[in-house]
């Protein structure tokens, strides 16, 4: 069973190097935390290594300064855990020694995982890499101290959109209790996670300001401009998760957020509320992800490409109707 050969190798190594995807996400980081912190517990050398330095809110989570964004030469790698991560490419830092055959372990949860690993960990069933990465632990006799506990949580909290998604399960919440009894405050972590400096707020009242409903209110569309940015004195990544808000009307069955990153430039994010699957719709524009959450980017004029993809919108639609 691969949880065990996990085991094994975490036990018999002793220097391991983790890492995660581009631009990464709650979980992706609290996982890596979690991990590398329960490792360094028994005496293991680890390097947690991500792309840049770590945003708000990330930067507060527990264990933060431990990870590094340059590799330390010296650092002898005994093997390469890679969390969160569907495939090679979207790997963040160096990959010159995954070339060189270190042994590689990847732990997931992506439908879209194509098993690049010399051990694959890969449930699709389990809300949160973080949830995987609990397994592993429980697995390995180590010790989940409130740190760690704090960083499975709010993996597992933030990957099921704050315990709300259809990913999350009984033995998700079985976890999350787990990490209570731990010690672990829920508002402590809320406080954290879920407040921001005034400028984001600034800017959804812009963005909520756009909101356009088509096909019978059916969908959904805010935007985004780089003017908008710049008047609420906000940064790019204060727009974070805006696109749940399209979702939040009754009667949405698509909503849609459209984010100039340039000049004609843009990137869409896309979510289903029931049955429509929006990675087909993002993979006819070049993107992809999942069937309730996907996105694409795309350069163009605002209007044709909003036209373009309400053409196919309506006929997915149109579809399910019939
Ligand atoms: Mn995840």
């Amino acid at each position: 069973m691969t949880l065990n050969k996990i085991s094994d190798v975490l036990k018999r190594n002793k220097s391991f190097l983790l890492m995660t995807h581009k631009n990464p996400d709650a979980d992706a980081i609290c996982s890596m935390l979690a991990l590398g912190m329960a490792l360094q517990l028994v005496q293991k050398q680890v390097f947690m290594l991500t792309e840049a330095p770590l945003e708000r809110p990330y930067d507060l989570l527990r264990g933060a300064d431990l990870i590094r964004c340059e590799l330390d030469d010296k650092f002898d790698v005994d093997l390469v855990i890679v969390l969160d991560c569907g495939n090679l490419d979207r790997i963040a830092g160096p990959k010159d020694y995954l070339k060189k055959g270190f042994f590689l372990i990847n732990i997931d949860h992506h439908l879209t995982n194509n098993f690049f690993g010399d051990l694959n960990l890969v449930d699709t069933n389990c809300s949160s890499t973080g949830e995987l990465v609990y397994q592993v632990i429980k697995n390995s006799n180590l010790t989940i101290n409130l740190d760690i506990a704090e960083n499975i949580y709010t993996a597992i909290q933030k990957d099921t959109g704050n315990f709300r998604y259809d990913n999350l399960t009984h033995k998700s919440l079985r976890i999350a209790a787990e990490m209570l009894e731990l010690g672990v405050n829920p508002w402590i972590i809320s406080q954290k996670m879920d407040t921001f400096g005034p400028s984001r707020l600034k800017l959804l009242a812009a963005v909520l300001g756009t909101m356009e409903l088509h096909h019978k209110g059916q969908i959904c569309i805010l935007t985004l401009s780089l003017e908008m940015i710049d008047k609420a004195s906000a940064k790019e990544n204060d727009s974070h998760n805006f696109v749940e808000y399209s979702r939040f009307i009754t009667g949405v069955e698509i909503g849609i957020l459209i984010r100039q990153t340039a000049q004609k430039e843009y990137s869409f994010s896309l979510r289903s509320n029931n049955q429509i699957d929006v990675a087909q719709l993002a993979l006819r524009f070049g993107g992809g992800g999942h069937a309730k959450a996907a996105g694409f980017e795309i350069l163009g004029d605002l209007e044709n490409l909003k036209k373009d993809l309400l053409q196919e919108a309506f006929r997915l639609l149109d579809e399910k109707d019939n």
